[in-house]
């Protein structure tokens, strides 16, 4: 198992949309491992494998909060079935662009259908975090980021900023938790 890197825009992979997986076996398993680790290095509640640099459509999430036991989800394939007409704004951050939240529009509940590690398929409506975060990590194995839904002023400021510190080679640092809005930590 390893941490590793993860992407940061304007790193162009970010853009790629990831290739299903055609047969769940150990290089997969592993890449799943990676991800954990990787994730609750950063920490994160959701990481998309495009996000360590594989094109592949895996998604690993944990939203057990601080003081409860880790409830790890594996969707691989995963794909929006269906969603509600009802939105929701949830302040939403991404390891690939650190440091910023932002309040993003989504449908409030989504059904999406995924093979589990053992591929097995399934379906589940998602409401609230769950909805969030799945729509934001199918998002990322389409090539789309979160600051995409926000205005194209507040986007081009960023692309901006992230662009300007990788032209002077300024290392940025993943989000740490201290950074993380009080509302999102259990
Ligand atoms: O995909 C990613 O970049 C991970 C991202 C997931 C996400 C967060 C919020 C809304 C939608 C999707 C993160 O995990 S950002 C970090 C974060 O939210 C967090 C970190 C530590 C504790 C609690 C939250
Ligand atoms: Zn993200």
């Amino acid at each position: 198992m390893a941490i590793r890197d993860i992407l940061v825009i304007p790193d162009k992979r970010l853009r790629l949309k990831s290739e299903p997986i055609k047969t769940i076996d150990k290089s997969v398993r592993d890449l799943v491992d990676d991800m954990f680790e990787t994730m609750y290095a950063a920490p994160g509640i959701g990481l998309a494998a495009i996000q360590i640099g594989i094109p592949q459509r895996v998604v690993t999430m944990d939203l057990a909060k601080k003081d409860e036991p880790a409830e790890k989800r594996v969707f691989i394939n995963p794909e929006i079935t269906w969603v509600s007409d009802e939105k929701s704004s949830y302040d939403e951050g991404c390891l690939s662009i650190p440091e910023f939240y932002e309040e993003v529009e989504r449908p409030k509940k989504v059904k999406v259908k995924y093979l589990d590690l053992e591929g097995q398929e399934h379906e589940i409506e998602a409401d609230g975090l769950l909805a969030t975060c799945l729509q934001h990590e199918i998002d990322h194995t389409n090539g789309v980021l979160f600051i995409d839904h926000i205005s194209k002023l507040k986007r081009d400021m960023i692309v901006k900023k992230f662009k300007k510190a990788a032209k002077r080679g300024e290392p940025i640092k993943p989000a740490a938790a201290d950074d993380v809005p009080e509302h999102h930590l259990g």
